[in-house]
C-alpha cells in the first residue's frame, strides 16, 4: 500500500533539447520518447513552437515569411506559445509522465538576442516562471557542419550567418546544469548518453517540486 502511494506521488521529468537548426534535436527527442515508453515509463513529446494553436499559427506564418512582425512582438508570441502549454505540461508532469521537449525558453532568448534588437535580460523576462527543466541537453554543432548535413530550408532563420550568432548566444547562456553534447557523433551514441542521463533525472527528480525558471532578482532590468 505504501509503495503504491509512493508510486502515485512520483512526477515525471521535464527534459529539454536545445541547439541551433539541423543539429538533430527532433531525432533525439523521438528516440528518447520511444526508449522511455519501451522501458515501461510514461513519456510524451512536445515541441516549441507548437504550431497547432492560434498563436502557433501566427508564428508559423512568420517563420514561413508570410507575415512580418516586429522583433519584440514575435518574441512575446513565442513566449506566449510556451505559456499556453503550461497547464497541460504541469498536469502531465504531476501525473508521472515525463515530457521530452524540443526547444524551450533558451531558444527564445538565443534567437531573439541574435537579432541584436533586445538585451538578453529583456529576452528572458516573458519566460520567467515557466517550469524549470530537470535536464537541458544542448546539442552543439558548428554552423558549417549543420549546413552540410542537409540544406537549410526556406524558413526565416535558416541562414548560416544567423545560426552562427544563435550558437554564440546559446554558448553565452549555458551553465554547468546543461549537458553539452557533441552533435557530430552518431545518432546511436548520442541516444545512449541521453537515455542514461534522462533515466537518472527521472529517478532523482521524481519527488522534487517543479521550480520556476529564472530568478527575477538576477536580471538587470
Ligand atoms: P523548429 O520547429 O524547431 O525548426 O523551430 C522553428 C524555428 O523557430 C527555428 O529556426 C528556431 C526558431 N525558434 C524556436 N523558438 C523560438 C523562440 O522562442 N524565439 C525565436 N525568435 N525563434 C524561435
Amino acid at each position: 500500500m505504501r509503495a503504491e502511494l509512493e508510486k502515485m506521488a512520483r512526477r515525471g521529468a521535464l527534459i529539454v533539447f536545445e541547439g541551433c537548426d539541423r543539429v538533430g534535436k527532433s531525432t533525439q527527442c523521438q528516440r528518447l520518447v520511444e526508449a522511455l515508453k519501451t522501458s515501461g515509463r510514461q513519456a510524451e513529446s512536445l515541441s516549441f513552437p507548437n504550431r497547432d494553436t492560434a498563436i502557433g499559427k501566427l508564428i508559423n506564418n512568420y517563420l514561413n515569411k508570410k507575415i512580418e512582425l516586429e522583433n519584440h512582438s514575435i518574441h512575446l508570441l513565442f513566449a506566449a506559445n510556451r505559456w499556453e502549454m503550461v497547464p497541460q505540461m504541469e498536469k502531465l508532469l504531476k501525473s508521472g509522465t515525463s515530457l521530452i521537449v524540443d526547444r524551450y525558453a533558451f531558444s527564445g532568448v538565443a534567437y531573439t538576442a541574435a537579432k541584436k534588437t533586445a538585451e538578453v535580460d529583456w529576452c528572458k523576462w516573458p519566460d520567467i516562471g515557466l517550469p524549470t527543466p530537470d535536464v537541458v541537453f544542448y546539442l552543439s554543432l558548428s554552423p558549417e557542419a549543420a549546413q552540410q548535413r542537409s540544406m537549410y530550408g526556406n524558413e526565416r532563420y535558416e541562414k548560416a550567418e544567423f545560426q552562427a550568432e544563435v550558437e554564440r548566444q546559446f554558448q553565452a547562456m549555458k551553465d554547468e546544469s546543461w549537458e553539452t553534447i557533441d552533435a557530430s557523433r552518431s545518432v546511436d551514441s548520442i541516444h545512449r548518453e541521453v537515455l542514461e542521463t534522462s533515466l537518472r533525472a527521472i529517478e532523482e527528480n521524481s519527488h522534487k517540486d517543479i521550480l520556476p525558471l529564472w530568478k527575477r532578482e538576477k536580471l538587470t532590468l
